[in-house]
C-alpha cells in the first residue's frame, strides 16, 4: 500500500506576512504545502518566485487554494463575473508557475435578489465552472471543486448538489472533498460512497457539527478512523491536507498515524 502523501494549508497562518509563512514552511515537517492565494498572501511573480526558491531548498510541492474572499463565480453581475474570472485566471497560472499539483476552488453563492431570477445562479456557477476547467487545461494545470460549508448560501455544500452538477454538465471535474464540510450536513461516508472515484483532492480538519471551526484533528466529533478506513476502502491516491488552524503541528501528526 502506497503510503499516503500528507500536507499543510497555509490557512492557519494567513494572518502573519507572507515572509512569515515562508519562514513557518521551513520549520514545518511536511513536504507538500496548499498555498492559499487570498489576503496578504495574494500571489504574484515575486511571492511565486520565492515560493518557488523555497520549494526547491525544502523538497516541497505545492497545491494551491484559489482566492475566495469576495469571489462569486455565480454573481447576478456579468461585469462582476468578468473580473472573479480574470483573478482566478491569475490564480491558476501562478498554480502552473507553481508546477502544482492541483488548484482548488470554491462554487458559486446566492445572492440577495437570487429569489427572484430562480436557476440563474446555479446556471452561471456551471457556465463558470466550464470556463475555468477550459482555462485550466490551456495551462496545464488540474483543477478541483471544494464542498463547501452550512450555513451559507453556496451553490454546492451537498451530495446532491454534485450529483445535480454532474448530471447537468458533461465535466468531469474531480472533488476537492473537506471532510469539516461535509462534517456540518453528516454527508462524509454519503460523499465517499457516491464519488469514490471522483474525489481528487482533500482537505481535513475538525468542529463540533455545528460550525466550520477549522480546529486541529481529533479536536471536534469528526470519526477519523471511520474516515481513514473509507479512504483505504475507495483506494485514494491523492493528498491528504491539513486545513486545521489551530495545533497543526499535532494535526500533521496525527494525520500521518491515520493515513498510511
Ligand atoms: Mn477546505
Amino acid at each position: 500500500m502506497k503510503k499516503q502523501k500528507i500536507g499543510v494549508s497555509t490557512l492557519f497562518c494567513l494572518g502573519d506576512p507572507f515572509s512569515v509563512m515562508i519562514q513557518r514552511l521551513s520549520t514545518i515537517k511536511t513536504k507538500y504545502v496548499e498555498v492559499v492565494d487570498d489576503g496578504l498572501h495574494s500571489l504574484d511573480k515575486r511571492k511565486v518566485a520565492v515560493l518557488k526558491e523555497t520549494g526547491k531548498s525544502f523538497g516541497i510541492e505545492y497545491a494551491v487554494h484559489a482566492p475566495f474572499a469576495d469571489l462569486n463565480i455565480a454573481s447576478a453581475s456579468d461585469r462582476m463575473r468578468r473580473f472573479v474570472l480574470e483573478r482566478l485566471e491569475k490564480s491558476i497560472a501562478h498554480a502552473s508557475a507553481l508546477e502544482a499539483s492541483v488548484w482548488v476552488f470554491h462554487p458559486g453563492i446566492k445572492t440577495g435578489i437570487s429569489m427572484f431570477y430562480p436557476g440563474m445562479d446555479w446556471k452561471r456557477n456551471c457556465q463558470c465552472i466550464r470556463i475555468l476547467q477550459g482555462i485550466a487545461n490551456e495551462y496545464g494545470v488540474r483543477i478541483t471543486i471544494e464542498n463547501v460549508p452550512e450555513p451559507y448560501a453556496f451553490l454546492m455544500k451537498s451530495v446532491e448538489d454534485f450529483m445535480k452538477f454532474y448530471r447537468e454538465t458533461n465535466l468531469n471535474v474531480e472533488i476537492a472533498l473537506d471532510v469539516g464540510h461535509s462534517n456540518l450536513n453528516r454527508q462524509t461516508d454519503q460523499f465517499l460512497r457516491t464519488f469514490s472515484g471522483k474525489i481528487g483532492h482533500i482537505h481535513v480538519s475538525d468542529n463540533m457539527g455545528i460550525n466550520d471551526q477549522h480546529l486541529g484533528i481529533g479536536r471536534g466529533n469528526v470519526c477519523w478512523e471511520r474516515f481513514a478506513e473509507s479512504l483505504l476502502e475507495i483506494a485514494y491516491e491523492g493528498v491528504v491536507v491539513v486545513e486545521s488552524v489551530e495545533h497543526v503541528e499535532k494535526s500533521l501528526q496525527k494525520a500521518r498515524e491515520l493515513f498510511h
